[in-house]
């Protein structure tokens, strides 16, 4: 028959592919890993999406300062390790891909689904991630912000699926003394459900062939070609050299290792003398800052430099209007708080202004006001922020003129900006034009 020899045609090619490290046991340690990098970036990114589109209810912790820089820091870091991750993950199970028939139940069927839908959302999620470290937004047709989010979901929600359904080979080769016998070899995966469909062996096949008599059709587990009900066949060839599934491992964590040394210094400054591949690099740029956006790009060469530039700051009909001379006459405060970028840059600098609750107070606010804060930009989505309260009344959050003891530069967004504690730097609004008190 042609199915049981397409069939054979896929065994043999699994055969093939088998491999010390393509075994139940390698699959539960490298996913294992894989799971709390998913988590950790599901929980840095969920922060991240609502600092910069809030619940109405929510609250934002402002101390300590550096809480945003470390979350987004591991987002991405956490991130970029997935890579390495996700292909010795796939890797390692790769040959399962052939199994047959492809689908044999419902719940082999939603078993399947939901892998192939975490795999894929998986890999957008992560690539774009990184295309957007570099900024290159441009490459996708769709927003960032957005697909990134929904798809975390995806992403968590196949993931609750996948875990559910490989709780018990999960559960099987959590320990590692579970998982191997005395000679160090992968133990095979425990059948514990009658199979839906009788497993058969090559020899059932060749006696079919032959024309002979149906064997057992309840198989014990044997190497090869079982573990079938949870969709699992162990790839170990006879004899894993325990050495070769060592430096697989190896080799992943070398990987991992590397991408972290080579990139994370754009987030955490002690690895800031390694970062080669990292998006941005500390220290560089105007005022010794990077810029994330020019002047020149965000088009306010002119208003920023115009003579007549002033800051309004409006409450309801009270308004007032603050210029440049008239900001630094008022209390200056100098602050060190971090410029955090949502692409997983960051850097410390020292700050100096007024605070934003001086200036908003002069128009009467009350304690519990949100302020939009309005850029000279136009046509962009960070031309406009709104403060909560819990930044407003802030000590620290300022309307900074001044930056690493110089006057700001205008790619810094001269001649004031925002600049608080424990937000994303796409809320620390340059070119300030306007404050606006809401209600
Ligand atoms: N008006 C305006 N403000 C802005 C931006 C912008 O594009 N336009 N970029 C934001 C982003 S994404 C970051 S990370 C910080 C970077 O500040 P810097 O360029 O001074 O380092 O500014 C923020 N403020
Ligand atoms: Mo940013």
């Amino acid at each position: 028959m042609i199915i049981w020899q397409i069939q054979r045609l896929m065994n043999s090619a699994r055969g093939a592919l088998a491999a010390p490290s393509r075994n139940a046991r390698m699959a539960v340690v490298i996913g294992r890993l894989l799971g709390i990098a998913f988590i950790v970036c599901f929980g840095t990114g969920l922060y991240s999406h609502f600092l910069q589109d809030p619940l109405p209810w929510m609250v934002f912790p402002t101390r300590p300062i550096g809480l945003y820089q470390l979350s987004q820091g591991i987002h991405i870091t956490t991130g970029i390790l997935c890579f390495p991750l996700i292909f010795a993950k796939l890797y390692t199970v790769f040959p399962n891909l052939l199994e047959t028939p492809p689908i044999r139940s419902f719940p082999h069927f939603l078993e399947r689904a939901s892998i192939t839908i975490f795999v894929a959302a998986s890999l957008v999620e992560i690539t774009i991630g990184l295309l957007n470290t570099y900024q290159w937004y441009a490459l996708f047709p769709f927003p960032f912000r957005q697909t990134h989010y929904a798809l975390s979901f995806v992403i968590i929600g196949s993931l609750a699926i996948h875990i559910a359904i490989k709780l018990p080979i999960i559960n099987q080769f959590w320990r590692k003394k579970n998982s191997y016998d005395a000679d160090g070899n992968v133990r095979p995966i425990a059948v514990t459900v009658a199979a839906a469909t009788p497993v058969r062996r090559d020899e059932d096949e060749a006696r079919d062939a032959t024309g002979g008599g149906h064997g057992d059709d309840t198989v014990a587990p044997t190497r090869g070609i079982t573990g079938r009900v949870f969709g699992w066949i162990d790839h170990t060839p006879a004899a894993p050299p325990r050495s070769s599934r060592r430096a697989f491992l190896t080799t992943i964590s070398l990987a991992g290792a590397v991408l972290v040394i080579t990139t994370a210094g754009q987030s955490f400054r002690v690895l800031d003398f390694s970062n080669v591949f990292g998006a941005r690099k500390k220290f560089t740029g105007p005022n010794a800052l990077p810029v994330n956006r020019t002047a020149k790009a965000a088009k306010v060469e002119e208003t920023a430099t115009a003579g007549d530039w002033a800051l309004t700051v409006s409450n309801g009909t009270a308004t007032k209007a603050f210029t440049l001379a008239q900001l630094a006459a008022l209390p200056q405060y100098r602050v060190d708080l971090p410029i955090a970028c949502v692409e997983g840059w960051s850097q410390m600098a020292s700050w100096k202004g007024p605070r934003l609750r001086d200036l908003v107070d002069a128009v009467g606010a009350s304690a519990d006001a949100t302020v939009k804060a309005t850029s000279l930009e136009k046509n962009s989505s960070y031309a406009v922020t709104r403060v909560g309260p819990e930044f407003v009344r802030d000590e620290l959050t300022l309307v900074a003129l001044e930056v690493n003891g110089e006057t700001l530069d205008l790619d810094h967004g001269y001649p004031a900006r925002i600049i608080s504690p424990g937000r994303p730097g796409v809320l620390q609004t340059k070119w300030l034009s306007s404050l606006e008190v809401l209600a």
